[in-house]
């Protein structure tokens, strides 16, 4: 049975979605891309043969023909479209941040134990990148001993927006790092700092982090939203009897004049592009057998995101080391 997909949200990530189902999902079909921009809707939906385009995000979860629902819309929209996702008893991968308010995040698992299922896939890809799945499992194969810590680098090329803040980087940016983290080590964190050192110039410095986690392991993350050379991701973790760290990924090296080069990607789709792959094709077997993903980020692991973040803008704008208190966890999410 073909399942058909509408994509919420015609944006940067919404366009890349809507071409994965269109060219890497075999029993997908692209049923809907909508957005209230009704020419960008029509130029993703042109580029990819999507079937139709649309511009209310609740009449397209609620139509007959749309099995699945792809939300890449602007972050506040994620909790509200998971809701409508939930209530029309569809399953939904949504974009990153399910919400920035973990009150909200409750909201959505709230909705999910009532409905008695899980419907929401969260698009932490990094889950699905094999360089996190080989350091996951060296970790668990007990190659590295028992882990310490693990180094955290998370660099773009330019902030995307010009008054992006210090605490964007930890809300928007370090997402990634606070949940892949949490699935490699299997933790929760229970505190952390957060610090910033000073620019020459006037774009946003970077962030550095240091998370303890519950079994007394710690975390460092940068976060480095205008390092300027590529678009750069790395991880180190550190066990008692060993490390294991993720490598530059490229494709091909150049060597001339006594150098050799390999080049960096622009942005994150580019570096993730397999991972994205992965994620969606776990979310199209999701939605044709009811299984949920092995791997996927549930809605309680965006509510870990969303309280770690949280605390860690406070960390920020104090100075000072802040403790990360959750909810117990849903027998749901077990
Ligand atoms: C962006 O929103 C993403 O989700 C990317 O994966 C991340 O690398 C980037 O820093 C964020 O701004």
């Amino acid at each position: 049975m073909t399942i058909r997909i509408a994509v919420i949200g015609a944006g940067l990530m919404g366009a890349d979605h809507a071409r994965i189902v269109a060219e890497d999902l075999p029993g997908a079909a692209l049923q809907v891309v909508c957005d209230m921009d009704a020419e960008r809707a029509r130029k993703v939906a042109d580029e990819t043969g999507a079937k139709d385009v649309a511009d209310d995000p609740a009449m397209v979860i609620s139509r007959v023909d749309v099995d699945a629902v792809i939300v890449a819309s602007p972050d506040f929209t994620h909790a509200p479209l998971s809701l409508a996702c939930i209530r029309a008893g569809k399953r939904v991968l949504c974009e990153k941040p399910l919400s920035q308010s973990p009150a909200e995040c409750i909201s959505v698992m709230q909705a999910e134990q009532a409905a008695g299922a899980p419907y929401v896939q969260l698009g932490f890809m990094r889950r699905y990148d094999e360089a996190y799945r080989q350091m996951k499992a060296a970790l668990e194969r007990g190659t590295i001993g028992r882990a310490l810590m693990m180094h955290n680098f998370h660099r773009n090329v330019a902030t995307p927006a010009a008054d992006f803040t210090g605490a964007m980087a930890i809300t928007n940016s370090a997402p990634h790092e606070f949940d892949v983290v949490r699935h490699v080590l299997g933790c929760e964190y229970r505190a952390i700092s957060a610090f910033q050192p000073k620019r020459s110039d006037a774009v946003v410095a970077p962030v550095m982090m240091v998370l303890e986690t519950d079994d007394d392991q710690l975390v460092n993350i940068e976060i480095n939203n205008n390092a300027a050379y590529g678009y750069d991701t790395r991880a180190e973790l550190v066990g008692e009897a060993g490390s294991i760290a993720t490598n530059h990924v490229a494709y091909t090296r150049t060597d001339r004049a006594l150098s050799t080069a390999a080049a960096y990607e622009t942005d994150w789709r580019g570096r993730y592009a397999e991972a994205y792959r992965r994620q969606n094709r776990a979310f199209l077997q999701f939605v044709r057998t009811g299984n949920y993903p092995v791997l996927a980020a549930s809605a309680w692991d965006g509510y870990a995101t969303a309280v770690v973040a949280e605390a860690g803008v406070r960390a920020l704008q104090t100075g000072q080391r802040q403790p990360v208190i959750m909810v117990a966890k849903p027998e749901l999410y077990a």
